[in-house]
């Protein structure tokens, strides 16, 4: 079997390494991939990289998108301190004696080689495969491979198309909450998203733990969502984008509480209930979620608490954040509903009031045909916005 190695941090694994992967595939034609997540040390990973088991899964996520069979291989990441690529090849060689292997690498490492820990019994091990990154440096690629050559390795150079992106880029713009779609698949994009990877924000890493612990998957997607929506939107309307960021996260925080639950929690903090949330099934969350935030996860922030308390109903006069989580509870990407793109457009086209009425209008339209009671709250609300849309229009 011809088997193919691959190693990095893969930190995480991005469209580059899988360009690599597929030109070499189209040159070489080997029977199957190894892919080798490296060891870490721990004063390196600590803070805002992945784990190894992270790593691992975004490495799996992403060769699912390639058509020859791959593996991930845990034997780095599970040896003690840092990994050699002469003792992984040992290893393999123990382990699979029927194969015969070949280092892919990019044209940078390639030029390091030479300086790798027992690098000669690298070359006995394996076939040497460098990937070249620019056309001016055949010349000079031909020139080291020679020199290793001459000291026992077997190389071949194949040439390909360079895709710029590094990990480290990745990193970057997750944490500082820019898109990531055009640099790994799709797969390895929502992975880092659900997992809060690479964010560098305790508060925020607090409260996702917190919501995990609390809601169905399906409902901890949503309140990430809605958090990333009301980000967006903040921006665009001149809110605190952070404020709106964790009142999103925050917002459903007991929406899978058990009713019962909800009421205990109600009457050991006296909060006093009406009777349409007494009776409605869906109204208690945004109350009490709020009451929660404040008493047991000691948030006193105003404008957050006055945000979650009213997601559900509105109320006449919203604040801005308030408006905001409204809002991004309507438009975040999990939602589909007949309608929803136009909501967005609205929402994200500086036509918030519009924005707000057409999901007022939607729910009141809702409630009505299904005979369930409306809360004065959202009545307010929708006649508050028809007097402020009028008024602004005259
Ligand atoms: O918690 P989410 O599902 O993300 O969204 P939400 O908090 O806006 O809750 C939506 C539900 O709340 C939906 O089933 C309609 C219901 N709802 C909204 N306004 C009212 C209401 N239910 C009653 N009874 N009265 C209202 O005024
Ligand atoms: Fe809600
Ligand atoms: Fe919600």
């Amino acid at each position: 079997m011809r088997t193919a190695i691959y190693g990095g941090s893969f930190n995480p694994i991005h469209n580059a390494h899988l360009q690599l992967i597929r030109n070499v595939q189209k040159a070489m034609q080997f029977d199957r991939l190894f892919l080798i997540p490296a060891g870490i040390p721990p004063h390196k990973s600590a803070g805002k990289l992945a784990g190894a088991e992270e790593r691992m899964e975004m490495c799996n996520l992403a060769l699912s998108e390639l058509s020859l069979p791959a593996h991930v291989l845990d034997l780095e990441v599970r040896r003690e301190g840092k990994s050699y690529t002469a003792e992984t090849l040992e290893e393999l060689s123990r382990r699979y004696p029927d194969d015969t292997f070949t280092l892919i690498m990019g044209e940078d490492m390639f030029r390091t080689l030479g300086s790798w820990w027992h690098f000669e019994e690298i070359f006995r091990l394996a076939q040497i495969c460098a990937v070249r990154r620019s056309e001016d440096g055949e010349s000079e690629m031909k020139r080291i491979a020679k020199e290793y050559e001459a000291l026992g390795a077997r190389c071949s150079i194949v040439r390909s198309d360079f895709l710029d992106i590094s990990s480290t880029e990745v990193r970057e713009k997750v944490r500082s909450g820019e898109s990531i779609a055009s640099l790994v698949p799709e797969k390895v994009d929502e992975f880092i998203f659900l997992n809060g990877l690479y964010r560098d924000d305790p508060l925020y890493e607090k409260y996702r733990i917190e919501i995990r612990g609390k809601l169905s998957d399906a409902r901890y997607y949503h309140s990430l969502c809605v958090a990333k929506s009301a980000k967006t939107l903040a921006g665009i309307y001149g809110a605190d984008p952070r404020k709106a960021e964790l009142a999103g996260i925050l917002h459903d925080i007991l929406k899978d509480t058990p009713k019962e639950e909800q009421l205990q929690f109600a009457e050991r903090f006296d909060i006093i209930l009406d009777n349409f949330e007494l009776q409605s099934k869906t109204l208690l969350h945004a109350k009490l979620g709020a009451a929660f935030l404040e008493k047991e996860l000691g948030i006193s922030d105003p404008e957050i608490l006055d945000a979650v308390r009213y997601h559900t109903t509105g109320k006449e006069n919203m604040s801005l954040l308030t408006r905001i989580i409204f809002t991004a509870d309507f438009v975040s990407d999990d939602r589909v509903y007949p309608g929803v793109e136009d909501m967005r457009k609205m929402a994200y086209g500086n036509h918030l009031l519009d924005a707000m009425l057409e999901g007022l209008a939607f729910t009141l339209k809702e409630l009505s045909e299904e005979r369930r009671v409306i809360h004065p709250d959202t009545l307010s609300a929708y006649n508050a916005l028809i007097f402020e849309k009028e008024g602004a229009t005259v």
